[in-house]
């Protein structure tokens, strides 16, 4: 088989750059190795930048986004038993962010790439991909005991943090920087309705929390927790318990509870490998960059890889191959600006084991300046609610 672009990854860094080439008359496959149900059954990100939201828009999958999403002009920090309420559009000359599910929008780009009849492969195994030096890059996976090859242009690695296609890059020609951080999330999704209008983040003597949400009756939550934690150890009444003592007394009591939907952990880690282009494979997403979710950064990065991407393919089938020649480049300035801002905020506001008395004082001294200083309060604003381009 033949096709212009190999995707590998039906995450939403892969469907989402199907769907631009596709409008742009550009052909691609997408190859998964899971199920659509295993990929719809990760619960993820919530929080969506603006410009994500163009992006979806401009992929032609926006519709039930705009109809069910929440939009919020603002998010609060919560510590010292009181909350700070950042007003992201007053900061920002009007910039807002998008409350909407992960797994809705891939269930979304899902549903608009079967309804183009555009090819998806699910339940591939053996995934590997050859000769992306040359010309004539090579895609090899088995499916139904059958091996299958696709002989395309590009190949675009959208196969996340675990993926094949950065494994694939030949020793040597990747720098990678990582941070690993001494706590993890431990997140629960119940049919409760948020404890509050907006999100809350809030920093406690006993570990950081967050209050997010999927819509007016499902709620988001999340604990700091220990590494060597197991989601077995932790009952839902463990957990509601713990969030309410990590939250101000205004907000724990009108904390609705609830049974768990699903219940996880995620280690937090920052991780870059540098650059995202070998010949005729490009890295996007998760593939290439990993930010701990305090920022709400790690699907709006993957998506403005993806905007880079398709626009530098779609210029080089026009005769021009300036835009995937600056594709890494491009991408690691945001990439960067990305990874500083979740890493602050979560130094901000999380409790790091063995923390010097002098660090915690710092932290206090930066929560206290964020609340008496607009201009402060303007650059979190600013990050939060997503750089231009
Ligand atoms: P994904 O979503 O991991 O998709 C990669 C896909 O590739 C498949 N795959 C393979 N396919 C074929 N062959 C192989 N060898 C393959 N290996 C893997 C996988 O099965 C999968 O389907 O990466 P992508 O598309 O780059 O998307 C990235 C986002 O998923 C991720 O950055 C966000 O979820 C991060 N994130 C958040 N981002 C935000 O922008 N806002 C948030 O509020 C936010 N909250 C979060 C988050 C991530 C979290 N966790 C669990 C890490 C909250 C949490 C708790
Ligand atoms: C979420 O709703 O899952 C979420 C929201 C904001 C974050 C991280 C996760 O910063």
């Amino acid at each position: 088989m033949r096709v212009q672009i190999a995707i590998i990854g039906a995450g939403p860094a892969g469907l989402l750059l199907g769907q631009l080439l596709a409008r742009a008359g550009i052909d691609a496959i997408v190859i998964e190795q899971r199920s659509p149900d295993h990929v719809l059954g990760r619960i993820r990100a919530g929080v969506l930048e603006q410009v994500a939201v163009d992006l979806l828009d401009e992929a032609g999958v926006g519709a039930r986004m705009h109809a069910e999403g929440l939009v919020h002009e603002g998010f609060e920090l919560g510590f010292n038993g009181g909350r700070q309420r950042i007003d992201l559009a007053g900061l920002t000359g009007g910039k807002r962010v998008m409350v909407y599910g992960q797994t809705e929008l891939t269930r979304d780009l899902m549903d608009a790439r079967a309804a183009a009849g555009l090819p998806t492969v699910y339940g591939a195994q053996d995934v590997s991909i050859h000769d992306f030096g040359g010309e004539r890059p090579r895609v090899r996976y088995l499916k139904d005991g059958v091996w299958q090859e696709i002989v395309c242009d590009f190949i675009a690695g959208c196969d996340g943090y675990h993926g094949v296609c950065r494994a694939s890059v030949p020793q040597g020609a990747l720098s990678i920087y990582e941070r690993v951080y001494p706590f993890g999330w431990l997140g629960l999704l119940s049919d409760t309705p948020p404890v509050s209008e907006e999100l809350i983040y809030s920093s406690h003597p006993r570990g950081f929390a967050l209050c997010s949400m999927r819509s007016r009756s499902r709620s988001r939550y999340y604990v700091q927790c220990s590494l060597d934690d197991k989601v077995a150890q932790w009952s839902d009444a463990m957990f509601w318990d713990e969030l309410r003592r990590r939250l101000d007394p205004r907000a724990a009591a009108s904390l609705v509870t609830g049974p768990s939907i699903e219940k996880s952990i995620a280690p937090l880690r920052s991780f870059v490998a540098e650059p995202l282009r070998f010949g005729r494979l490009f890295l996007a997403g998760d593939a290439a960059h990993i930010v701990p979710p305090t920022g709400a950064k790690g699907l709006n990065l993957a998506a403005s890889d993806v905007r880079y991407l398709s626009r530098a393919l779609v210029e080089f089938y026009a005769g021009s191959s300036s835009g995937i020649d600056h594709y890494s480049e491009n991408c690691l300035r945001r990439i960067w600006k990305a990874e500083r801002f979740s890493w602050w905020m979560t130094t901000l506001l999380h409790r790091f084991p063995g923390t010097s008395g002098f660090d915690q004082k710092l932290q206090e001294a930066e929560l206290d300046y964020l609340v008496h200083s607009t201009a402060a309060q303007a650059a979190l604003a600013e990050n939060y609610a997503g750089l231009p381009f």
